[in-house]
């Protein structure tokens, strides 16, 4: 990247009816968004995770230093080595006396388990990592800047260019999830941050009843600054 150059840019210029048909027509896509733990083993084309890769990445990041890898995973045994290596952790977790009480019960309305079989059902796994630093061909390393902020967008931008293509996902964490730079061979200045189970959703499918908050219940418009910040 050249750093004196700048280039002309635009947005297309709508009205702001149009603005607000496009804005309601984007809440109605993303308000059918629900996060799936079971899905079918329909293959899904490696194009179409190629185009939500692509998406992702063009989220904004600290210094324009994009430090995020997508690492995508379809053969069978890399599934089954990071599904028994995810319930192991999970394992200890639920069953072991990992999580504490509160934790396992703000869970309960989820219905997860310590069981993961989508790890393997799913046709992918996009494990995405967050680039801590940058290392140079003479090994020399460069910090990167807001890495968390940035990966965290992209992830956002990966799960919405993924529904708006009809494919479901879900951001799964298992904890700790070193294991995954283990198992995928990533270096240390790469830390796994969500690990995507990329497909169509099985048959037959449920999700918990959840509601989403309200404008009133998530925004505050013009907050005077005298009034006490509790
Ligand atoms: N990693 C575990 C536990 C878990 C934690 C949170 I926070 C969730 O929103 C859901 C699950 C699991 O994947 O089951």
């Amino acid at each position: 990247m050249e750093p004196d150059r700048f280039v002309p840019y635009a947005l297309p210029s709508y009205s702001d009816a149009e603005r607000r048909e496009r804005g309601e027509a984007f809440l109605r896509t993303m308000d059918a968004r629900r996060s799936v733990r079971d899905f079918a083993d329909t293959p899904v084309p490696r194009e179409l995770i190629e185009l939500a890769i692509q998406a992702a990445s063009t989220a904004p990041s600290g210094a324009h230093r994009q430090p995020w890898t997508f690492v995508a995973v379809s053969d069978p045994a890399i599934k089954r080595a990071i599904r028994e290596a995810a319930e192991q952790e999970e394992f200890q977790f639920y069953e072991g006396g990992r999580a504490p009480d509160a934790w396992i019960n703000a869970l309960r309305p989820l219905g997860t388990t310590w069981q993961k079989p989508f790890l393997e059902t799913a046709p992918w796994l996009v494990v995405v990592f967050e680039q801590l630093h940058l290392e140079g061909e003479d090994g020399s390393k460069q910090p990167n800047y807001y890495t968390k902020e940035s990966v965290g967008i992209a992830c956002g931008m990966f799960i919405t260019a993924l529904h708006t293509m009809g494919l479901a996902t879900l951001t799964h964490t298992p904890s700790p999830m070193k294991f995954l730079s283990r198992i995928l061979g990533r270096p240390s200045r790469e830390r796994s941050y969500i690990l995507f189970p990329v497909g169509l959703p099985a048959e037959g499918v449920q999700v918990p009843d959840l509601r989403r908050k309200s404008l009133d219940e998530m925004s505050i418009w013009n907050p005077q600054p005298e009034a006490p910040a509790e």
